[in-house]
C-alpha cells in the first residue's frame, strides 16, 4: 500500500485506477505561494515528511490559460473556490484565444528522497460548462482531440488523455521498476 496525501477525493479516485495499492490519507496542509507547482510539491514532500511515518505520494495541479497570462496556475485552488468556473468564463468573454494547459506534478517521497513526475494535457476553455462527472475545472476544460469537456468523460476517458493520468502512469512505472508496489 502507498500512501496519497489528499483531501480530494476524485484527485484519489483517478489515480487509484492506475495504482490500485493506493491508499487515501485524507489530510490538509499548508501550501507555500510559489511561482511554479514544482517549489509547491518540494516544500509541501519536505513538510510532510516530518510529519508521516514511510512513504507517501502528493499532487498539486493547475490551469494555466495562455490568454490570461497563465492565469489561474499555482493559484488554481484560491481561483476555484472564489470565482468559481463561471468567472472564469466572464474573464475570457470575447477572448478567441481560448488555449489552456492542466499540469499535474506528483511528488513522490521515497526512502527519505523526493522525486517528482510531471504531466501536461493541452486543450482548450469552453465557451460554456458542459457535463457533471470529474470535478473542479473539468466542465470547461476540452482536451486537445477531442470536443468533450472532461466532465463529459468517464474516469477511465479522461485518465487517457489527462495531466494526472500521465503523471500517475510514470509513477507507477518508477514504483514497479524498483519494486515498491
Ligand atoms: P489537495 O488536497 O490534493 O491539495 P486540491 O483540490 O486542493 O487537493 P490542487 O491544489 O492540486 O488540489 O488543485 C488546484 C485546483 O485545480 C483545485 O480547485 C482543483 O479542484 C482543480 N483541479 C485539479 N486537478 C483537476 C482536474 O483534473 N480537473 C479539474 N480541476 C482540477
Ligand atoms: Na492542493
Amino acid at each position: 500500500m502507498f500512501k496519497i496525501i489528499t483531501h480530494n477525493k476524485h484527485k484519489f479516485e483517478e489515480m487509484q485506477k492506475v495504482v490500485p495499492d493506493l491508499e487515501m490519507l485524507s489530510m490538509e496542509y499548508p501550501e507555500i505561494q510559489a511561482n511554479s507547482l514544482e517549489e509547491v510539491v518540494d516544500f509541501s514532500l519536505d513538510y510532510l515528511a516530518e510529519r508521516i511515518e514511510g512513504n507517501f505520494i502528493i499532487d498539486d495541479s493547475g490551469l494555466f490559460i495562455h490568454s490570461l497570462n497563465n492565469f489561474p496556475g499555482v493559484y488554481s485552488a484560491y481561483v476555484f473556490d472564489t470565482i468559481g468556473n463561471m468567472g472564469i468564463l466572464k474573464l475570457m468573454e470575447g477572448i478567441e484565444d481560448r488555449r489552456a494547459i492542466f499540469k499535474t506534478v506528483i511528488g513522490v517521497r521515497l526512502e527519505g528522497q523526493n522525486f517528482k513526475f510531471v504531466g501536461l494535457c493541452h486543450g482548450h476553455i469552453a465557451k460554456e460548462p458542459r457535463g457533471t462527472n470529474g470535478f473542479g475545472y473539468d466542465p470547461i476544460f476540452v482536451p486537445e482531440g477531442d470536443d468533450r469537456t472532461f466532465a463529459e468523460m468517464s474516469t477511465e476517458e479522461k485518465n487517457k488523455v489527462s495531466h494526472r493520468g500521465k503523471a500517475i502512469r510514470k509513477v507507477s512505472s518508477f514504483l514497479h521498476r524498483f519494486g515498491f508496489i
